[in-house]
C-alpha cells in the first residue's frame, strides 16, 4: 500500500483499488518498486482511458498518425523486427536474477502503465484474465485493438480472480527513433508456475505483446494440465450447400497462409492466429483468443485480399508497423498494388531504392515481417459467433505449412489418431521471416506450435490425442498444401485453390462427396474439383494439373516419415508408442503401393 500510495496519484490509486484483489496490487506494487517509473497510469475499458493510451505512443514517439483517422504507423528496431527465439527461454533461478537487474530502475522516467485483458470472449469457460504492465503505450494500443479490455471483469471478480496470466514488459531505454536501444539485453521469460512472463528491451509485437505469443507459452502450460487445447490455430465459419455453415480451426506456422485462409472471399472469419479448444458434450468447441489482427502486410492487394484491403484504406483504428512511409506520408509495402516508391522513410532510416546493409544486400521499402493490426470488427466477414462464450463447433481442424515436395494439395487423415499422429505431429515447414532466423530452410514443427511449447513435446502429442479420443464425434482432420512446386520450382497451385479445398473438406465433414483412399488418408476425386473450382472460381480445373498435384509421391513420403521417426526416437523422451506404429503403418502402406505401382502413383491409380 505504501509503495502504491506513492506512486500513483489519487485518480489512478482509486481506480486500481476499486479492484479488490490482493494479489493484483501486490503484483503491481512489486514492479513499481522494481522499475520505478515516473508516472502510472491504470487504465479501465473506458473510452477515455483508451484514448489516453493512444494519444500517449503518440507523445512518446513510439507511434505516428496518418492522415486517415484512427491510422498510426509504428517502427521497431533494426534488429527487432521478429520473434527472438534465442533470447526466450523459460525461467530458472539464474534467469530471474538476471531479468531483475535488467529490470532494476529501467523506467525512471518513463511512464508505467497497468492494463486488464481477458484472453478469449468475456464471461465464458473458455477466457483467461490477464494483466500488463509495460512503459511502452504501444503495447498497450495494440492489446486495446486486439483483445477484449477486462477492467470491470476484474473489479466484478475481486478476490475471488486469483489465476491471471500476468505479463511485465519495458521497451528499456529508447534512442532517437524512440525504438528499444539495448537489444543485446533483450530477453523474454517465461515462468509458467508463477504464470508471469517478462519481455524487456524489445518492442516488436511477438516478443513485447504479452497477450500474444507469450501468453500462448502459458496457456499452452494450463491447457495440459486442465484437460483442453490451446493451438496456434485460425477459427473460420465455411459455407456449405443450403445456408449451413461449418466451422474449421487451422494450424500453420508463421507466414504460411493461416490469415489468408481464415480471410477467404465469401467465408467468415473468427480468428487468425490463436484458438482455445475444449469439448462440450462430446464435441470440441473453439473460440478465438484473440479480437483482432496482427497480420502480415507483404502481399496484401486490393485483388487477392480485397476485405483486408478495404479495411486499410478507410478511417479504422490501424497500426501499421515496420512499412515504408513515402514523402507524402503514404504507407507503402512490398505487393501493394500500386507504383513502388522510390524513397520514403522505413525501419532502416531514410530509404532510397537500391539502399544496401552491411552484408550488400537491398534492403527492401517494408520489412518482410511488417505487419497490420486491426480490430476484427472492422472487417466485413467477421463471423457474428466471434463473441459467443460457448465458442463455435468444429466440424474440421487442418494442417498446413510450406512443403515444396511431400504432401498433396488437400488430405483428409483416417481418424483423429490418424490425422494428429501423421498430419499435425510430423508437420514439416521452412522457415519464414516471422523469427529471427535463417529463412527457407526445412524444419519440424509439430502442429505449427513447436515455438510456442511449454511442455514436453511427449505430453504435448499425448494430450491431443487424448483430447479427440474421449469425443462422441471427433472433428475430421486434414492437412493442406499451398507451397508444392513443380520440377521448375514454380508453385503448382494459385493463391485463390485454397477457397476449393475449404469447400471439398466441407462436404466431407457432412459426408456429402466420396474420396480415393490412398496409403496417407483420402485425396478429392477429379470429378468433384472440377465441379468446386467452376463454382467456386468460375475456372477450369484441368485433369493434368489434378494429377500432378494428387500424385502420390512415395519416396518424399518414406523419407520424410524416416526423419519424423528419428526425431521422436532421439529427441523427444516420451513419444506416445501409438506414434511410432501408426507412423510404421504407414510406411508399410506406402511400400505396398511401391511395389505395386512405382514411386509416383497417380491419383486414379490408387483406390
Ligand atoms: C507469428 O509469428 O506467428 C505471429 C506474429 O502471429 S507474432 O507471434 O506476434 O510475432
Ligand atoms: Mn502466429
Amino acid at each position: 500500500m505504501e509503495v502504491l500510495k506513492n506512486y500513483l496519484n489519487h485518480e489512478n490509486y482509486r481506480k486500481l483499488f476499486d479492484i479488490d484483489n490482493p494479489k493484483l496490487h501486490r503484483f503491481v506494487a512489486e514492479y513499481l518498486k522494481l522499475c520505478d517509473p515516473a508516472k502510472v497510469f491504470i487504465c479501465t475499458d473506458g473510452k477515455k482511458d483508451i484514448n489516453y493510451i493512444r494519444e500517449a505512443a503518440i507523445k512518446n514517439g513510439e507511434e505516428e498518425s496518418l492522415t486517415l483517422p484512427g491510422q498510426t504507423f509504428h517502427f521497431d528496431g533494426y534488429h527487432d523486427q521478429a520473434r527472438d527465439k534465442t533470447h526466450t527461454k523459460f525461467l530458472t533461478p539464474e534467469s530471474l536474477k538476471e531479468i531483475r537487474s535488467i529490470l532494476k530502475n529501467i523506467m525512471r522516467g518513463h511512464e508505467l502503465f497497468v492494463s486488464f485483458f481477458c484472453l478469449g470472449p468475456s464471461d465464458s469457460e473458455f477466457s483467461i484474465p490477464c494483466v500488463q504492465i509495460t512503459d511502452s503505450p504501444y503495447v498497450i494500443h495494440s492489446e486495446n485493438i486486439l483483445y477484449r479490455t477486462a477492467y470491470k471483469n476484474f473489479k466484478r471478480l475481486g478476490k475471488k480472480n486469483t489465476d491471471f496470466f500476468r505479463f511485465v514488459h519495458s521497451g528499456g531505454k529508447l534512442n532517437k527513433h524512440h525504438v528499444s536501444q539495448n537489444i543485446e539485453s533483450r530477453r523474454i521469460y517465461i515462468d509458467t508456475g508463477e504464470e508471469i512472463i517478462y519481455a524487456v528491451n524489445t518492442q516488436y509485437g511477438g516478443n513485447s505483446i504479452g497477450l500474444k505469443k507469450l501468453s500462448l507459452r502459458l496457456a499452452i502450460h494450463r491447457a495440459a494440465r486442465e484437460g483442453w487445447l490451446a493451438e496456434h490455430m485460425f477459427v473460420m465459419g465455411v459455407r456449405g450447400p443450403k445456408q449451413r455453415k461449418t466451422y474449421f480451426t487451422g494450424a500453420f506456422p508463421s507466414m504460411c497462409g493461416k490469415t489468408s485462409t481464415s480471410m477467404v472471399t465469401n467465408e467468415s472469419v473468427l480468428g487468425d492466429d490463436i484458438a482455445y479448444l475444449r469439448q462440450k458434450s462430446g464435441k470440441v468447441h473453439a473460440v478465438n483468443a484473440e479480437k483482432g489482427m496482427f497480420g502480415i502486410i507483404r502481399g496484401i492487394n486490393s485483388k487477392d485480399n480485397p476485405i483486408i484491403w478495404k479495411t486499410l484504406h478507410n478511417p479504422n483504428e490501424i497500426i501499421f508497423s515496420n512499412i515504408l512511409l513515402t514523402k507524402d506520408r503514404q504507407v507503402y509495402w512490398v505487393g501493394k498494388d500500386v507504383p513502388r516508391p522510390t524513397e520514403g522513410y522505413n525501419y532502416s532510416g531514410e530509404w532510397v531504392a537500391g539502399n544496401k546493409d552491411k552484408q550488400g544486400k537491398e534492403i527492401q521499402p517494408s520489412h518482410p515481417n511488417a505487419r497490420f493490426t486491426l480490430d476484427l470488427a472492422a472487417l466485413e466477414n467477421v463471423d457474428p459467433n466471434l463473441d459467443n462464450p460457448a465458442g463455435v463447433e468444429i466440424g474440421g481442424i487442418i494442417y498446413g505449412g510450406r512443403d515444396p515436395d511431400t504432401s498433396v494439395p488437400v488430405e483428409e487423415s483416417f481418424s483423429w489418431t490418424h490425422g494428429i499422429i501423421t498430419k499435425a505431429a510430423s508437420l514439416e515447414s521452412k522457415t519464414t521471416s516471422a523469427t529471427l532466423e535463417e529463412t527457407g530452410i526445412k524444419k519440424f514443427n509439430p502442429m505449427s506450435n513447436i515455438d510456442f511449447l511449454s511442455i514436453p513435446l511427449g505430453q504435448y502429442v499425448e494430450n491431443n490425442l487424448n483430447f479427440g479420443n474421449s469425443l462422441k464425434k471427433p472433428p475430421l482432420i486434414f492437412s493442406v498444401n499451398y507451397f508444392l512446386e513443380n520440377k521448375q520450382g514454380n508453385f503448382m497451385n494459385t493463391k485463390k485453390d485454397k477457397a476449393v479445398w475449404l469447400k471439398w473438406m466441407e462436404l466431407r465433414v457432412h459426408q456429402e462427396i466420396s474420396a480415393i483412399k490412398t496409403p496417407t488418408g483420402f485425396i478429392p476425386r477429379y470429378e468433384d474439383l472440377k465441379k468446386l473450382f467452376k463454382e467456386v472460381l468460375g475456372r477450369e480445373y484441368h485433369e493434368q494439373d489434378y494429377t500432378e498435384q494428387f500424385t502420390l509421391k512415395i519416396p518424399e513420403n518414406l523419407a520424410k516419415i524416416d526423419r519424423i521417426i528419428e526425431i521422436y526416437k532421439t529427441e523427444v523422451s516420451d513419444t506416445p508408442e501409438v506414434l511410432f506404429r501408426m507412423l510404421e503403418e504407414q510406411k508399410q502402406r506406402l511400400i505396398q503401393a511401391r511395389d505395386k505401382y512405382g514411386d509416383y502413383v497417380l491419383p486414379n491409380r490408387v483406390e
